[in-house]
């Protein structure tokens, strides 16, 4: 008798440690699933626009360059490796980062410049902002170049504050500047 109820304590202990592992395994699949990983290579790369060729500083030769798409309350980890030829930095444009400055990007504000041949990883922390922000390289002109949307959409569970809509398109304007030689 008493070697039964020893039995069915460790069983019902097992049961209980397995429910916990459980409910460990769902949380941080939970937690992974928040976070998201992106790699901005920036280099020089050529564009013909007005019949100008110019070679400019991109993301990955993309102008406007790649989107980030997250959900509120989400984590996006940039890894920005420079291959371009001057030191730069990228800031989340509208991305408020309570106590994560480290993460902000002003140039000699908040870090010093990402050096060519080397890389940074920014850790953006996304509390209350929902909707479209942008962000854009910190340092001198490189931001008319150097400049792309973060998507922002409601938190998982949550609805648009408006009717969902049936298509997004995202549109960014920016400048093209020329030299024009007298
Ligand atoms: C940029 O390019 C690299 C390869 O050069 C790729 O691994 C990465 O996913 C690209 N990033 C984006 C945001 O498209
Ligand atoms: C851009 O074009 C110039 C002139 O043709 C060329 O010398 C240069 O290597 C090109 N740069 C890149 C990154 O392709
Ligand atoms: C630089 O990139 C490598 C490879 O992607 C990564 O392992 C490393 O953590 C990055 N370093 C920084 C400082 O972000
Ligand atoms: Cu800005």
């Amino acid at each position: 008798m008493k070697k039964m109820m020893m039995g069915s304590l460790l069983s019902q202990s097992q049961m209980v440690l397995t429910r916990v592992l459980l409910l460990l395994l769902s949380f941080t699949s939970m937690v992974r699933a928040k976070d998201h990983f992106y790699d901005f290579m920036l280099k020089e790369t050529n564009f013909t626009k007005l019949c100008i060729t110019n070679s400019v500083l991109t993301v990955n030769g993309s102008f406007p360059g790649p989107t980030i798409h997250v959900r509120k309350g989400n984590t996006a980890f940039v890894n920005v490796h420079n291959q371009g030829d001057y030191g730069v930095t990228i800031h989340w444009h509208g991305v408020k980062q309570p106590r994560n400055p480290w993460s902000d990007g002003p140039e000699y504000i908040t870090q010093c410049s990402i050096a060519p041949g080397t890389n940074f990883t920014y850790k953006v922390i996304f509390s209350t902002e929902e909707g479209t922000l942008w962000w854009h390289a910190h340092s001198d002109w490189t931001q008319s170049t150097v400049h792309g949307a973060i998507v922002i959409l409601p938190a998982e569970g949550t609805t648009y504050p408006f009717p969902q809509p049936d298509e997004e398109q995202v549109i960014v304007l920016g400048s093209w500047f020329v030299l024009i030689s007298p």
